[in-house]
């Protein structure tokens, strides 16, 4: 679809509240209008939100909101302004093989032949754990569960991670800590029935607009509905919030612990459930030792607010009035993102999330549930279900349990015990061994020389040519090409049809729209055939398409909690997705996890009303967790924090919103967000050339004076390649999830 000038200029000024066009407003002149329309999900965020594809002559020409999916309709700018993504100029169209330095046109069987080649090779003389598979929670369902397969049961490497290690770990570590199985229990329909929202790390506002627009209608639609965000930036999320906590970063556990103590020296707390459905647990010397609510009081009571206040630096009268407004609610709904998950500490974080929905009971109902915000359109089913990640498999099972392995073993028809027994390396371990133990990558819709941490630590690694590196790739600018030995071309989005798995466990089906470009591929006939070449046994890959591996992930899923085996192909195109567990076909899916007559993994006389059935005894683990400070904190040398993110309209590293001309005017390069109070003392201006700097490099950008960031913060997006940010961030990770500290570093900043 193309806007207007005008048009654009209408919607910008939207944007600034809520980013949102209207299907009413996706109109086109008629000889230019499309002919046909194909349901689909949007490309880019884990809102998952419906679109319908508008084709004219064989070519995407209008994208519009799907009515009937739990957008009804609305879309954010970078959904509607799709089409100039897919029929960008620079899409890849034919396979490329580096020959004397250059990326140079080849054939497919030249392309395939020589990556599995290598590939064989590495094995051969090196073994399975000499090979690795990175992938994306933006690659289809179906290529995530393919190649989870290929390299976990073909090629028997565990070496299978992705860029969700650098998005959704700390969830997944946080609700698996705490509930023994993954994924939130509730859906956005909570938001229609909760009174308190508690948003807590999230810029929900830019990153997930369509919800942040649910979220800001049930607040105008009843003025008891109050809204908490902790946030060290004053974001357009926290600028419509009741109380907004100005947090200093990396000290939310602090302030979490705090609003604990609160509620229970105030009484708010819920013994009748936190007495019946949870217990207590702390670690010690790296064991979990059983504790008891009297101990998780005496813990808490370690951060009276006045303490917390020092720590955190919100002021006590705050974290008092936003555990009083948490606990006394009829229905609290908390969401976070990366403002928690991307720390040290983020599992953590997670677990005291869950702790607060626990302690007053305010979770499993409508309107009450702790609710992680996903990033990606595909991060939760495409590959927290999965289990693409190196230490899980399929529904929920871990590596490191032989039991799970030997499950999988049977189901997927290979030798007992042929599943290597030890998690595989995760992200920035499989990186730091490439050229090295690793030899030889795979890489899918997913653009890791831009978006690692400490980026310039891998860059150097992937510059070895002791690595092999293939890449499956849409778009020809990807920083990640530079590196590549050989790129397969990808076809992009609703040129084939697969599934995306969005934030609220919804499945819903992306239909075919139009052919890809050139000789472009669907990732899933590219794996089969790598698979086959590399001597994978064709029994494990009997697949003609993507519906194929569908069914059988399908037939897969039913041996676990997961079970969505009712959501056949047929029904996922009759509806606008569905949310598992979904056990059967005449099954309306599940809007309420671990509640008894929600729930069809709890059975209807179970005399409980609520079994947190992941973990054996059916109860949840309320964890005694202590704040800790950053892995970097500010010093005297480098005295600020340097946070990092996103923006409305650009999309991770820039390849697909870049090229967007209505994008790129509003969002050209990268910026960094400095308080007007610093700003002053260290003599910069709003447009002034000031140099960010930490311990791994620099970055000379333009400085956006004002009072967004807390004074000692400053922020930058990621999403320029020309001034690549992360070559600034740390590469320390959560000890449990392995997830980086992307959000806190020390840096210093000065005028140029
Ligand atoms: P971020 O900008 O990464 O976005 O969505 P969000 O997590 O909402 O960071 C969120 C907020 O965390 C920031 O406002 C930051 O100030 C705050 N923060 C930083 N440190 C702390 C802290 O210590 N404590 C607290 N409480 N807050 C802190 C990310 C999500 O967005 C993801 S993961 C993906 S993959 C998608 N990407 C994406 C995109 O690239 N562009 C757009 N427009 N939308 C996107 N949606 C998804
Ligand atoms: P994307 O730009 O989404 O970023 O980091 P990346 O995944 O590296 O990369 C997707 C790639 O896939 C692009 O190169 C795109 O052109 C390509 N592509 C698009 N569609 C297709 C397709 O259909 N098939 C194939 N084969 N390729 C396709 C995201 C990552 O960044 C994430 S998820 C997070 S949460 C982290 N956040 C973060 C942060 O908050 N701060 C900083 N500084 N860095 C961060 N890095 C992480
Ligand atoms: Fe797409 Fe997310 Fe915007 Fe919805 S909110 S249109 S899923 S980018």
């Amino acid at each position: 679809m193309s806007l207007t000038r005008r048009d654009f200029i209408k919607y910008s000024a939207v944007m600034a509240a809520f980013a949102l066009l209207d299907p009413a407003r996706a109109t086109a002149a008629p000889d230019q209008g499309p002919q046909t329309w194909v349901k689909g999900v949007c490309r880019y965020c884990g809102t998952g939100c419906g679109v319908m594809v508008g084709v004219r002559d064989g070519k995407v020409v209008m994208v519009k909101g799907d009515p009937n999916n739990h957008n009804k309709g609305l879309l954010c700018l970078k959904g509607a302004l799709l089409p100039a993504v897919v029929n960008a100029p620079d899409r890849l169209t034919r396979p490329l093989v580096r020959k004397n330095g250059q990326l140079t046109p080849v054939t497919w069987d030249e392309a395939l032949t020589l990556t599995a080649a290598r590939f064989k090779d590495v094995l051969e003389k090196h073994g399975p754990k000499a090979v690795a598979y990175y992938g994306s929670g933006q690659a289809l369902t179906e290529e995530s569960y393919l190649a989870n397969k290929i390299f976990k049961a073909g090629l028997r490497s565990n070496n299978v991670d992705g860029n969700p290690r650098l998005c959704m770990a700390s969830a997944v570590g946080g609700y698996t800590t705490t509930f023994g199985k993954d994924e939130p229990m509730g859906c956005y329909e909570d938001m229609d029935a909760a009174t308190c929202f508690f948003v807590i790390g999230s810029n929900t506002s830019e990153c997930h607009p369509v919800l942040f627009r649910r979220l800001a209608a049930r607040k105008q639609a009843d003025p008891n509905v109050k809204v908490i965000v902790v946030d060290p930036r004053l974001t357009n999320t926290a600028r419509i919030a009741d109380l907004h906590l100005p947090i200093i970063p990396g000290t939310d556990l602090a302030l979490m612990n705090a609003m604990a103590h609160v509620i229970i020296s105030e009484e708010m707390d819920d013994p009748r459930f936190h007495g019946k459905y949870a217990v207590f647990r702390q670690m010690v010397d790296g064991k979990p030792e059983e504790r008891s609510f009297d101990d998780y009081r005496a813990f808490v009571a370690q951060y009276p607010p006045e303490k917390a206040a020092e720590i955190t630096g919100v002021p006590a009268a705050s974290i008092v009035a936003a555990a009083k407004l948490f606990a006394s609610s009829s229905a609290t709904m908390s969401l976070w993102c990366m403002g928690l998950n991307q720390r040290i500490q983020g599992v953590w974080a997670n677990n005291l999330v869950h702790n607060l929905h626990l302690l007053t009971g305010k979770i499993c109902k409508p309107g009450s549930t702790s609710f992680s915000l996903t990033g990606q359109p595909n991060a939760c089913g495409g590959v927290r279900d999965t289990g693409s990640l190196a230490h899980l498999l399929p529904g929920g099972r871990v590596i490191a349990n032989k039991a799970h392995r030997n499950e999988m073993e049977k189901i997927w028809g290979i030798p007992q015990d042929s599943i290597a027994p030890e998690p595989g390396l995760f992200t920035t371990a499989m990186f730091g061994a490439l050229g090295d133990s690793v030899k030889a990558m795979l890489v899918l819709c997913t653009n890791p020389a831009q978006s690692l941490p400490n980026v310039r630590k891998y860059a150097a690694n992937l510059r070895k040519d002791t690595k092999f590196l293939a890449v499956i790739e849409a778009f020809g600018d990807a920083e990640t090409l530079k590196y590549a030995d050989v790129v397969f071309p990808a076809a992009f989005w609703c040129e084939r049809d697969g599934v995306y798995g969005c934030g609220e466990r919804r499945y819903a089906l992306i239909e075919k729209a139009v052919d890809p470009p050139g000789e472009a591929r669907p990732s899933v006939d590219i794996l089969v055939d790598l698979a086959l070449r590399l001597g994978v046994d064709p029994k494990l890959v009997p697949f003609k398409n993507a519906s194929d591996v569908w069914d059988e992930w399908r037939e897969v899923s039913s041996h676990s909690a997961y079970n969505f085996k009712g959501m056949t192909r047929e029904r996922l195109r009759k509806t606008s997705g569905l949310l598992w567990p979904c056990p059967t076909e005449d099954h309306p899916g599940t809007k309420i996890r671990y509640a008894r007559g929600e729930d069809p993994n709890i059975p209807a006389d179970h005399p409980d009303k609520f079994v947190f059935y992941g973990n054996p005894n059916g109860k949840a683990i309320m964890w005694l967790r202590p704040h800790k400070p950053a892995a970097e904190p500010p010093d005297a040398a480098y005295p600020f924090v340097l946070t990092t993110g996103r923006v409305i309209d650009q999309w991770h590293t820039g390849t697909m919103t870049g090229k967007v001309p209505e994008i790129h005017k509003a969002f050209p390069a990268a910026f960094v967000e400095v308080n007007q109070e610093d700003a002053k003392r260290l003599g910069i201006a709003n447009g002034d050339t000031v140099r960010l700097e930490t311990r791994r490099g620099s970055v000379d950008l333009p400085a956006r004076v004002g009072e967004i960031c807390r004074p000692g913060l400053v922020f930058t997006p990621f999403y320029d390649a020309k001034k690549l940010v992360n070559e600034l961030t740390v590469d320390a990770i959560d000890d449990i999830s392995k997830q980086p500290e992307f959000k806190i570093c020390a840096a210093k900043v000065a005028k140029v």
